[in-house]
């Protein structure tokens, strides 16, 4: 009896799985399989860091495929076709017709599923997916997966090391540096990924060993639509399983639905036995699983209380993995964070300029500003860029209650004073910048010693610079132009 498209799909899918498994065949059986696989139409959507390993996967692999990306002229596009002559790429209004047919789509994360230009593909029944899922078929090695509204890449990063630490080969990336398919190799011991909801919502074969939902706080709404949809697209880390790390202080991180998995808590009070936290014991704070401590807080290189509970969510999710405490412990000791994750510019005359750069957020400012303000001194914040649909309300409330200045620049600067407007908030200081140069003369002249300025945009950077890296640098060299020009004593 023939199979009808729906069951070739799910065949050809599950074909795929037990040949890049590497499991043995019969002769005829494989062939049969390669012929199948070779008549699929496979489509790689994207032409970024995502798609180009994608490409370089499916070659290894011997696979057939073509790619478009819907631009007409993509960024290095001369060097890949040179790289891959052989593969059809089409470009621009010549994406559609391939997009239509294709029996595979791997899309890049940052391109919506939702996109009209996939309803024919939806329609034929077309296999929607990504690299996590080719990731997922050939990964041999424990996979650690780990997401979260933000300090994704922190935690990713510690665990990561923690992997090291015990001896490991760890591929570590993912949403972050290297993508996850140019870290497959057949001498990794474990995979640490750090995964987006951009990923996860287009992944369904991933079986983590370890999987951990950090936190949950609106972002992306532009393209998921709302915070449902977003929480969803963030809870499928937790599907297949073997244990799931959550944090007990943050509902939406617990699972929706019941898991054939054991589930391990963190946060920052009293842990129950098996879980992780902070406890006081004579007069000192103690990282502790249960009643059992595992290292003192005050030798945590890292400051302030949400990198605290990042310290104890990688403890949690490094001790599911079967990693040794002594190993964890010493990369907790070694670990001084990210750049432009709360870094410390410079001091310039008593006032300390911090470069939050990666706060894309509302969610990620607030931890900061939170973080900050509790070590006293008056701070001016400067916040905005490209709002991606966020509401500032929350963040703007407690800038008045903490009685902070704010500099505000980019796309949202109107949304955000709006939104002041509507919440009364006449105390606060406001101040508009042209450019980000100009916001750090404006918050420089507003402070006073023993004041912070703290870039923490709550935005992300792409209606003004390449990256939010590009903005921490822009953010670096304007402090250090103010130094320059300042008189007065300069701390780096
Ligand atoms: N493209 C089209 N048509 C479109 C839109 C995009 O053809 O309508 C093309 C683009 O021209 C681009 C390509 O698709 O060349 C791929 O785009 P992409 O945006 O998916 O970018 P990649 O270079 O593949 O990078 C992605 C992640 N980017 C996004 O999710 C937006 C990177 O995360 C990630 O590091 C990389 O894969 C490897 O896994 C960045 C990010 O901003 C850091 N992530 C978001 C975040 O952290 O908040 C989720
Ligand atoms: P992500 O990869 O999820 O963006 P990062 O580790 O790069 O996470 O941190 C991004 C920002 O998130 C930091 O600059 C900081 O402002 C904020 N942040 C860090 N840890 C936490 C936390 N535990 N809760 C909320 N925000 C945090």
């Amino acid at each position: 009896m023939p199979l009808d498209s729906v069951q070739l799909n799910s065949f050809c899918s599950e074909a795929n799985r037990v040949l890049i498994a590497g499991q043995c065949l019969g002769q005829q059986e494989t062939e049969n399989m390669t012929l199948i696989q070779s008549d699929r139409r496979r489509l790689i959507v994207g032409l970024g860091i995502t798609g180009k390993s994608c490409m370089r996967h499916l070659s290894r692999l011997g696979l057939s495929f073509s790619v478009v990306d819907t631009r007409d002229e993509p960024a290095g596009i001369a060097d890949i076709a040179r790289e891959f002559p052989d593969v059809d790429i089409r470009l621009g209004n010549a994406a559609a017709a391939l997009i239509a047919q294709a029996d595979e789509l791997y899309i890049s994360p940052g391109i919506a599923i939702e996109d009209a230009m996939f309803d024919q593909a939806k329609a034929n029944n077309a296999l929607i997916s990504g690299d996590i899922d080719l990731f997922a078929r050939e990964a041999q090695a424990p996979v650690i997966a780990i997401t979260g509204s933000n300090a994704k890449s922190t935690v990713t990063t510690l665990v990561g090391e923690m992997a090291r630490a015990a001896g490991l080969n760890a591929g570590v990336g993912g949403n972050l540096g290297e993508a996850a398919l140019d870290l497959l190799a057949s001498t990794r011991d474990v995979y640490v990924l750090e995964l987006s909801s951009f990923q996860l919502e287009r992944t369904s074969e991933l079986q983590p060993r370890v999987a951990c939902l950090l936190n949950m706080s609106a972002d992306h709404l532009d393209r998921h639509g709302d915070m449902m949809t977003y929480h969803q697209a963030k809870q499928r880390i937790y599907r297949g399983a073997q244990v799931v790390v959550h944090n007990r202080d943050d509902a939406l991180t617990t699972p929706l639905q019941t898991v054939n998995a054991r589930v391990i808590s963190f946060g920052l009070g009293e842990p129950d036995l098996g879980h992780y936290g902070v406890r006081l014991i004579d007069g000192e704070r103690y990282i502790c699983k249960g009643l059992d401590t595992l290292m003192p807080v005050a030798s945590v290189p890292l400051k302030g209380a949400h990198n605290l509970l990042n310290v104890v969510a990688a403890f949690a999710v490094g001790d599911a993995a079967e990693f040794p405490h002594a190993a964890m412990q010493t990369a907790v000791e070694q670990f001084s964070g990210l750049p432009h994750r709360c870094e410390f510019v410079a001091e310039i005359a008593g006032i300390q300029f911090i470069n939050d750069s990666k706060a894309t957020n509302v969610g990620a400012s607030l931890a900061a500003v939170r973080g900050f303000a509790a070590e006293g001194g008056n701070m001016t914040l400067i916040a905005g860029g490209d709002g991606k649909g966020a509401d500032f309300a929350d963040l703007l409330k407690v800038l008045d209650q903490y009685r902070c200045r704010l500099v505000l620049i980019g796309a949202a600067t109107a949304q955000f004073i709006q939104t002041i407007e509507q919440l009364e908030l006449s105390q606060l200081s406001v101040q508009s910048a042209d450019d980000l140069q100009h916001a750090v003369e404006l918050a420089h002249k507003a402070s006073a010693a023993g004041d912070w300025v703290l870039l923490s945009p709550a935005c992300a950077s792409f209606d003004m610079f390449d990256s939010f890296e590009h903005r921490g640098q822009v953010f670096c060299e304007a402090v250090a132009r103010l130094a320059s020009r300042s008189g007065s004593e300069v701390l780096q």
